[in-house]
C-alpha cells in the first residue's frame, strides 16, 4: 500500500440526495438499463498518461504536481503502478489505457526501452491477477520523443519508420499478454506542418504499409483484440493525416483495412475537426467501424485540445445515444481521456474529476436510454423518410435519368416542402433526463 490516497474512501453510489463529495449520484454500476448493468454499458476506463505521467505542464510554464513517482527510474515506475492500482480500486473502474512511455522509463536506445517495458508489464500482470481492473488498450507513444518529430510511420527518413514498426510490435505484444480488448493508433505527428518540405503521396502510402504490418502481427500473434485508429485533424502538427471519421474511411477503403480495423473516437478531437462527436459516432456506426471512445471535453472558448473531465450531461446524452444505437460497445468502452486544470494539484482532485466525469456518463446514458425506448425520436425521424418505403420511392431509386424524367413530366411531380421540424425535436430531447 502506498499512503497517496490516504484518507479517501472506496468510492460507491450513495444516490443523488446524498451531500458526500466522495460519492456517485448517477453511477450505480450495478444498475440495470436495457437489459444489462451500467458498468458494462458504459465500461470505464482511466488514462495512465493523463493520471499518472502528465506533470501539470501547459506551453507556458513546467511541472506544478507533485509526485513521488516522478522521475526515471523503474523504483519510481513501481510506485507509479501500485498508485495507479489504488486508484481504479478506490473508483472500482473496470479498465484503464497506457502509452509505453506512461509506464515504464525512458531508455537510451531501443533495447533499453524494450527490457524496461517488459519489466513494467511483468509488474502489470502481476497486480491484475489481484486486481478486477483489466486493459481496454494499449498504445506506443510516437510522438513525444525528438525522434518522431518528423512523424513516425510517415517519416522521410525509414529508420524512423522501422523503429516505430519495432516500437509498435513490443507494443501490441505488451497489449497482449495484459488481454488488452483493443489496440490504438493515433498519429499526433502522422502530417505536416508545411507543405514545402512535404511529399503527401508517399507519406499516405508509408501509413498503409504500417497499418497493413500492425494487422498481420497482430493476426500472427493470434491477438484477438481490435485494431482502432483514433482521428485527430490537427495539434501537434498543423495538418495530421487521420483527420476525422470519414477520412479514416477513406483511408481504410484505400488499402483494403475496413474490416481489419475500427475507430476511437474522442469527443474533443470530434470538434476540433469541425464537427460534432454524435456526428462522428452517427458516421462510424454507419460506416460500420465503431469501436471505442475517448472521453473528454474542449475548452470552448479557446479552441484548444484541453483534454477536460466531461460535465455536460445533454451532450454526453446525444453521443451515448449514438453509442447505444450501434448496439453499445463490443471490446470498445469509455476511455477518460481527460487530465486535471494545472492548479488541481491534490490527490483528491484525481478522484473528485473521475466521480463527476463517470457521474456525468452514467447520467447521460440513462438519459439515452430513456430516448431510445419510447421511440419517439425515432418516429419522427422515420416519418421524415416515409416516402422512400413506398412504392414509388423504391422505384425511383431503382430508376435511370431517362426514365425519372419521363415519370416527373407523365406525373406532374412538383414536391411540396415538409417541415424538419427541429425545434421541435429539441424540445423532444430535453425532455429526457
Ligand atoms: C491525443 C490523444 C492521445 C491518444 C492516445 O490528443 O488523444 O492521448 O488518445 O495516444
Ligand atoms: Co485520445
Amino acid at each position: 500500500m502506498t499512503d497517496f490516497f490516504n484518507g479517501i474512501p472506496k468510492i460507491i453510489y450513495e444516490g443523488q440526495e446524498s451531500d458526500n463529495d466522495f460519492c456517485f449520484r448517477h453511477y450505480n454500476p450495478d444498475e440495470i438499463v436495457l437489459g444489462k448493468s451500467l458498468r458494462e454499458h458504459l465500461k470505464f476506463s482511466v488514462a495512465y498518461w493523463h493520471s499518472f505521467a502528465f506533470e501539470g505542464g501547459d506551453p507556458f510554464g513546467g511541472q506544478t504536481f507533485d509526485r513521488p513517482w516522478f522521475g526515471n527510474d523503474m523504483k519510481q515506475a513501481k510506485l507509479k503502478a501500485d498508485t495507479a492500482f489504488e486508484m481504479f480500486n478506490i473508483l472500482d473502474v473496470p479498465f484503464f489505457c497506457f502509452h509505453d512511455a506512461d509506464v515504464r522509463p525512458e531508455g537510451n536506445n531501443f533495447s533499453e526501452n524494450t527490457k524496461n517495458l517488459e519489466e513494467i508489464i511483468e509488474y502489470f500482470a502481476e497486480k491484475m491477477t489481484q486486481s478486477k481492473t483489466k486493459l481496454l488498450w494499449g498504445t506506443a507513444n510516437l510522438f513525444s520523443n525528438r525522434r518522431y518529430m518528423s512523424g513516425a510511420a510517415t517519416n522521410p527518413d525509414p529508420d524512423v519508420f522501422a523503429f516505430s514498426a519495432a516500437t509498435i510490435k513490443t507494443c501490441l505484444d505488451a497489449t497482449h499478454k495484459l488481454g488488452g480488448k483493443n489496440y490504438v493508433l493515433w498519429g499526433g505527428r502522422e502530417g505536416y506542418e508545411t507543405l514545402l518540405n512535404t511529399d503527401m503521396g508517399r507519406e499516405r502510402e508509408q501509413a498503409g504499409r504500417m497499418l497493413q504490418m500492425v494487422v498481420d502481427y497482430k493476426h500472427k500473434i493470434g491477438f484477438n483484440g481490435t485494431i482502432l485508429i483514433e482521428p485527430k485533424p490537427q495539434e501537434p502538427t498543423k495538418h495530421q493525416y487521420d483527420y476525422d471519421v470519414a477520412t479514416v474511411y477513406g483511408f481504410l477503403k484505400d488499402f483494403n483495412l475496413e474490416d481489419e480495423v475500427k475507430v476511437n473516437i474522442e469527443q474533443g478531437h470530434a470538434i476540433l475537426a469541425g464537427h460534432s462527436f454524435e456526428h462522428e459516432l452517427a458516421l462510424a456506426r454507419e460506416l460500420g467501424i465503431f469501436g471505442s471512445i475517448d472521453m473528454n471535453r474542449n475548452d470552448y472558448q479557446s479552441g484548444w485540445d484541453t483534454d477536460q473531465f466531461p460535465n455536460n450531461i445533454p451532450e454526453v446524452t446525444l453521443a451515448y445515444y449514438e453509442v447505444l444505437k450501434a448496439g453499445g460497445f463490443q471490446n470498445g468502452g469509455t476511455n477518460f481521456d481527460s487530465k486535471l486544470r494545472r492548479q488541481s494539484l491534490d490527490p483528491e482532485d484525481l478522484i473528485l474529476s473521475h466521480i463527476g466525469a463517470m457521474d456525468v456518463c452514467a447520467a447521460g446514458l440513462k438519459a439515452a436510454a430513456k430516448m431510445l425506448e419510447d421511440g419517439k425520436l425515432e418516429t419522427l425521424r422515420n416519418e421524415r423518410y416515409a416516402g422512400w418505403n413506398t412504392q414509388n420511392g423504391k422505384e425511383i431509386l431503382n430508376s435511370d435519368l431517362d426514365a425519372i424524367y419521363s415519370k416527373v413530366l407523365r406525373e406532374n411531380i412538383n414536391p411540396e416542402p415538409i417541415s424538419g421540424r427541429q425545434e421541435r425535436l429539441e424540445n423532444l430531447v430535453n425532455r429526457y433526463k
